[in-house]
């Protein structure tokens, strides 16, 4: 059962308490493969649901536009010394309600409406937010992209510095959503410096391998970091930024009163929750075994006939294209899912298909690493993907997944997971043996 208990909520609203409940349930027995996804601790869960959603705070610490503020100022602080000293930044602001908004103030600190900005595009592994043209930030802001290279799945600096010195981007952006490889940070820099444009790291997937040393820091590189706080790096949903103390007030000023109202305090607590665990030497482990999970499940796909963009992956996420599987993304997500995987399809790099429909799937091992499974379990988990992509196939549409045959082997399959997740203990779930 949901761990903590909630008494209270179950008298006050059993539908809710129920829906919690089911959702806490399907976290446990699920293979939940979703790249930007994880499980927090205990600790953080109760960090975020204490009485600190009650105050207001618009301002920052010393500063604010409301009394009562002698425990919400140390808190916030706290958690600003500690995101400053995990990743070794001059300043860190903890408000940004997400990834999004947090990314958007970026924009309103260094650019005006019609800037041009040099981002990944989104169906190469970029972010809604770096431009594109259904997002805030393509229509009001001029976006040019670089992508990877065709033969490499690969980003080409080479390409990125043609375009950045052609289009003199007022801002360039490195990082995103679908990226399985390292990303050249001092690279990025080098070419911002030359073309005269500040640097933003989006460093949201990857930014508990960044505290963990298992992937280098974009710190003394960009002038700006940006990060959600909730994938790799296992802490509440909510965002920081990262910058130097030369943008520190712009940046403050483009949170608020730029962009937000008042931080979400009980999201800070648990941020800064977050942070302390990513601090300490077992977070080392955890971000080295997420390398080697999503390494080890490459290796095991490789095997099996899976075709990964890149070849393989140097952090926590792989991406597949199904197209020699007979099979597109969508379909292949459902199976998996009724077979209890969870994933996302995805688009691939010059991917034919359409971003609703796309060939590829994404796949992550930051959650599953949390649960505790290691690299001698990803062969097992492969073989599922295998028999579960190889269903989809011959199914060959949504609905025919429903058929008796096919349901009953994703069941199996769904049931074989269950019976090996049932072994690994989910904070946030009490045994109910
Ligand atoms: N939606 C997130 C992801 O899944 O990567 C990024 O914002």
């Amino acid at each position: 059962m949901h761990e903590p208990n909630v008494p209270h909520l179950a008298a006050t609203d059993p539908e809710i308490a129920a829906l919690v409940e089911a959702e806490a349930r399907r976290q446990y027995q699920k293979l939940r493969l979703i790249a930007s996804e994880n499980y927090v601790s205990a600790a953080v869960l109760e960090a975020a649901g204490t009485v600190l959603t009650n105050k207001y705070s618009e301002g920052y610490a010393g500063k604010r536009y409301y009394e009562g503020q002698q425990i919400v100022d140390p808190l916030e602080e706290l958690a600003v010394e500690r995101a400053k000293a995990l990743f070794g930044a001059e300043h860190a602001n903890v408000q940004p309600y997400s990834g999004s908004p947090a990314n958007l103030a970026v924009y309103l600190a260094f650019l005006s409406p019609g800037d041009t900005v040099l981002s990944m595009d989104l169906p190469m592994g970029g972010h809604l937010t770096h431009g594109s043209p259904v997002s805030i930030t393509g229509k009001w802001f001029r976006p040019v992209h670089y992508g990877v290279r065709r033969e490499t799945g690969r980003v080409d600096m080479d390409d990125v510095r043609e375009i950045a010195l052609r289009e003199r981007p007022k801002l360039i952006i490195c990082g995103g959503t679908a990226i399985p490889r390292t990303i050249e940070f001092a690279a990025f820099a080098e070419i911002a410096r030359e073309a005269g444009a500040i640097l933003l790291a989006d460093m949201a997937h990857i930014a508990g391998l960044v505290a963990g040393g298992a992937h280098p820091s974009p710190v003394g590189h960009a002038d700006v970091i940006s990060t959600t706080t909730h994938k790799t790096l296992r802490g509440p949903r909510g965002a920081m930024l990262l910058t130097t103390a030369e943008h520190a007030k712009t940046l403050d000023k483009a949170v608020f009163p730029g962009l937000q109202g008042g931080p979400h305090n009980h999201t800070t607590a648990a941020i800064a929750v977050a942070l302390k665990e990513a601090s300490q030497p077992s977070f080392k482990d955890y971000a080295a075994n997420v390398v080697a999970n999503a390494q080890a499940l490459a290796d095991a796909l490789l095997e099996r006939g899976f075709d990964l963009v890149s070849g393989g992956t140097d952090n926590h996420l792989l991406l597949a294209d199904l197209t020699n599987k007979g099979v597109t993304g969508k379909i292949a997500a459902k199976a998996l899912d009724a077979a209890g995987i969870e994933l996302n399809f995805n688009t691939v790099p010059f991917d034919p298909r359409r971003p609703f429909d796309p060939s590829g799937l994404r796949l992550g091992s930051a959650a599953i690493t949390t649960r505790g499974l290691e690299t001698g379990h990803m062969a097992a988990v492969a073989g599922w993907i295998e028999r579960a992509v190889a269903a989809a196939a011959r199914a060959g549409s949504r609905e025919a997944l429903a058929e008796p045959e096919t349901a009953r082997e994703l069941d199996t399959i769904a049931g074989e997971v269950k019976d090996l997740l049932s072994g690994f203990p989910m904070p946030g779930w009490a045994s109910e043996d």
